[in-house]
């Protein structure tokens, strides 16, 4: 049982901020299924929902729990019907991103993940824009991002795209697996254990899924075995926590197809870029036209690649306008363009008259 508490990341911290709710029980989010959650308690699991109160007080759906997250119900056992979620405990780290669609709402991912993988194939997954994209989400959720190239024996040159995705990171660590070579797996070990909590995150079809199966030493995930005939099709549907059986917890995450920004730090992860700028002649510069320009003479060089730099230049317009909803966007643009709203029409009026 102290195994289980360990597993679940029940840490002291936790247990601490547990004591302050009398006569509830604590429990971890492993999945979830529209307003229902399975929580993992102690001992056993139950279904679950959230308060009224706490579903009336929400002021973001950011608010409500996600998987990962350690949480106080009113029971211990869902014999008697539903537990009632009272309360999300604070959160280490979150990892949010944009959900699909239209409407802009942040969706999260998962909570208290301490190491987040950011898986990418070696075979025609490979993007390192997409990449980037990944990694600025992940350095502003509290997580620590760790690169893992998956499919390694599907690739040819493996020696150059290491050195390009590590160029791409800056420093964090990037992992090479194979599942077709065993024991591909064993590069991840070194960051389980104990309390500790990993999340899978990438595109579909890169093999997160084979992968933890590897570690729980079971085919306990789905996974499409060894076909490889993934296209456009998604194995995983839920986000779900597994306990491995060498202590600690697995988040695995259904593959995204697009990772829209909400949160993101793109300063940070792209710290080339943000440097270079420094070393511009005005502080203001903007990269454009000005005299002694630090990054314009890096692209000239090559120093600073292309791509990247519009890249980072397209992702931090995206996250410009992160948590805002479509009409604050367009209130934000048309701040951005014309200075407010009255300026706009002032300005549009100032186009007629010169139109007539
Ligand atoms: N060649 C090769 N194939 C792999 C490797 N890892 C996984 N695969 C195959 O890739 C396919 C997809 O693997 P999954 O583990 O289901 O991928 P996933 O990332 O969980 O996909 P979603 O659940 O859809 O997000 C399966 O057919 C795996 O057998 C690998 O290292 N090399
Ligand atoms: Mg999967
Ligand atoms: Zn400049």
């Amino acid at each position: 049982m102290e195994k289980r508490m360990e597993n679940l990341g029940f840490t002291e911290r936790i247990l601490m901020e547990a004591t302050l709710y009398d006569d509830l029980f604590l429990g971890r989010i492993i999945s979830q299924s529209k307003d229902l959650y399975r929580v993992a308690l102690k001992e056993g699991e139950l279904f679950a929902e959230v308060s009224g109160k706490m579903r009336h007080q929400a002021n973001s759906v950011l608010e409500f729990p996600v998987v990962g997250d350690f949480v106080m119900v009113d029971r211990e056992s869902d014999e008697r019907g539903n537990g009632i979620i009272h309360a999300i405990l604070g959160r280490k780290s979150l990892f949010v991103r944009k959900a699909a669609g239209k409407s802009p709402k942040p969706q999260a991912v998962g909570a208290n993940i301490d190491t987040v993988f950011l898986c990418m194939a070696l075979n025609n997954d490979y993007n390192l824009r997409r990449l980037e994209r990944y990694f600025a989400v992940a350095l502003d959720s509290g997580a620590v991002p760790v690169i893992v190239l998956t499919k390694s024996d599907l690739c040819k040159d493996l020696e150059d795209k290491i050195r390009e995705v590590e160029k791409t990171v800056l420093g964090y660590d990037v992992l090479v697996t194979s599942a077709v070579i065993d024991h591909g797996h064993d590069m991840l070990k070194p960051y389980l254990g104990k309390g500790k909590t990993v999340a899978f995150i990438g595109s579909s079809g890169v093999g997160k899924s084979t992968l933890i199966n590897r570690l729980l030493g079971d085919e306990v995930i789905e996974t499409k075995g060894l076909r490889n005939d993934d296209k456009g099709r998604h194995t995983t549907t839920i986000r779900e926590l597994f306990l491995l059986p060498d202590g600690g917890a697995v988040i695995d995450t259904p593959g995204m197809r697009e990772l829209g920004i909400d949160h993101a730090n793109i300063e940070e992860s792209f710290e080339d870029i943000s440097d270079l700028a420094l070393q511009c002649r005005f502080h203001d510069c903007r990269h454009d036209k000005e005299p002694g320009c630090a990054i314009k003479k890096a692209l000239e060089e090559g120093i600073l690649d292309r791509a990247r730099y519009e890249n980072y230049l397209k992702l931090k317009e995206e996250s410009k306008y992160q948590g805002l909803n479509s009409r604050q966007i367009e209130e934000r643009k048309i701040k951005d363009m014309f200075g407010g709203k009255k300026e706009m029409k002032k300005a549009f009026k100032e186009i007629k008259s010169k139109n007539r």
